[in-house]
């Protein structure tokens, strides 16, 4: 991304900042420098890729002070949070699963920063990025990953299982989130609510025949979706030259439009979201290609570096991170100073770590409670346990999401 030039060289007053800044650095507001920032700068990128589309998402975008630092604290959290959850496992206060989504931030923070308030996303089982941006705090997700009753399913979900408010998950089965999808546009449109549905994928789900059949219904019926395959380049351990025999993964919709987007730069996934919104009510679905890249292996129990060099990993790391890229963007623009946003780095560092602590001392729910809120409107009776004749309360003790 270039920055163009610089707009509204308007000054950072003091009273506007310290009410951000007082909440962020808990309550000392008196960060130094902001007065040499601007308020709004413009970038423009490079041109999306198009396929059976004249015009594409915006080249050029501008960005304000407060959402940069907004967007810069939501990266560095994500980052930190899967930093945290990596040392978790390693100390086996996770167990099972773990998909971590590092490298991949600027996907969920450039979505989020689009989506409105009747929009809604579902994901595969890398999901913790977005768990944290669609509104569940670092600690629902951190305990959920140790099994913990502050998890934002107390601790019954895990890894792959984790919801919001228009976040319908996690999905453990590959590709199984692309008709799911699908089947939430066609609520939105059967309702009328106006939403689009952004339905993601992986590169390695992409091949998976229940996706064509989800293309071939979304576009009969013109539903408000965008399918996103969120290509990192492997599925496992195998890279795309070796299971796509198309790798243009934004062309696989073949009669339905698509767009490749350079998901290292949270500019252009925020400006492709736009265009989608915009697009998708009127005329149906679109296929996004977001390209990415993921610096853990596959899971925690890949190492993921036999199907890959180190100097692979490094090089993405060094010359295409979308954070420290962000970072250089809006220092280079005047929109933030080097040393707030360290300052916010630090802070998210003792932020993250204070809710590893609390992770770490939370409780398990005991068993009883592990029978209830399996129904919004239990018809069952009670509940079968471990044997057949083993039966369980059930209870509602939780509010249900996205009824
Ligand atoms: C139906 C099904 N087949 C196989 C698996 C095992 N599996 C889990 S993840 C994965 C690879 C998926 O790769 P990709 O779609 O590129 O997503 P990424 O992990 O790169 O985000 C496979 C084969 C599964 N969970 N579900
Ligand atoms: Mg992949």
């Amino acid at each position: 991304m270039l920055v163009r030039g610089v707009r509204g060289l308007v000054r950072a007053s003091n009273s506007r900042n310290s009410s951000f800044l007082g909440g962020l650095f808990g309550g000392s507001g008196n960060q130094k420098n902001d007065m040499s920032t601007v308020q709004e700068a413009t970038f423009d990128y490079h041109p999306y890729k198009l396929h059976r589309l004249e015009d594409g998402p915006a080249t050029s975008t501008s960005l304000t002070r407060d959402d940069a630092l907004k967007i810069y604290h939501e990266m560095v959290t994500i980052r930190r949070m899967e930093t945290a959850a990596a040392n978790l496992y390693k100390e086996k206060a996770i167990r099972g699963f773990c998909h971590l989504c590092s490298g991949q931030e600027a996907i969920y923070s450039g979505m989020k920063a689009a989506l409105r308030e009747q929009d809604s996303v579902i994901t595969s089982y890398r999901a913790h990025g977005f768990t944290y941006v669609m509104g569940v705090p670092v600690l629902g997700v951190l305990a959920e990953l140790a099994g913990k009753k502050s998890g934002c399913v107390r601790g019954k979900g895990g890894s792959m299982h984790m919801y919001a408010k228009n976040f319908y998950g996690g999905n453990g089965i590959v590709g199984a989130q692309v008709p799911l999808g699908a089947g939430i546009a066609f609520a939105h449109k059967y309702k009328g609510d106006g939403g689009v549905n952004f339905a993601l994928y992986g590169d390695g789900a992409s091949n998976q025949g229940q996706v064509a059949e989800a293309f071939n219904l979304a576009k009969l019926w013109d539903l408000p979706v965008v399918f996103i395959c969120e290509n990192n380049h492997y599925g496992m351990g195998t890279s795309q030259e070796r299971h796509a025999a198309s790798t243009d993964f934004y062309k696989r919709g073949d009669y339905i439009p698509g767009i490749h987007v350079d998901g290292m730069d949270i500019l252009a996934v925020r400006e492709a979201t736009r265009f989608a919104l915009d697009y998708c009510p009127k005329n149906g679905p679109l296929v996004y290609e977001i390209s990415t890249y993921r610096y853990h292996g596959h899971s925690m129990s890949d190492p993921g570096t036999s199907y890959r060099t180190r100097e692979e990993v490094q090089e993405m790391r060094q010359t295409r991170d979308p954070i420290t890229g962000f970072r250089d963007r809006i220092v280079g623009a005047g929109l933030a100073e080097l040393s707030e946003l360290k300052a916010i780095e630090a802070q998210v560092r003792k932020d993250v770590d204070a809710d590893v602590k609390k992770a770490k001392a939370d409780g398990e729910l005991a068993v009883d409670e592990l029978y209830y809120d399996i129904y919004e409107n239990n018809l069952e009776g009670k509940i079968r346990g471990l044997n057949p004749w083993d039966r369980w309360e059930h209870k509602k003790t939780q509010t249900a999401v996205n009824l």
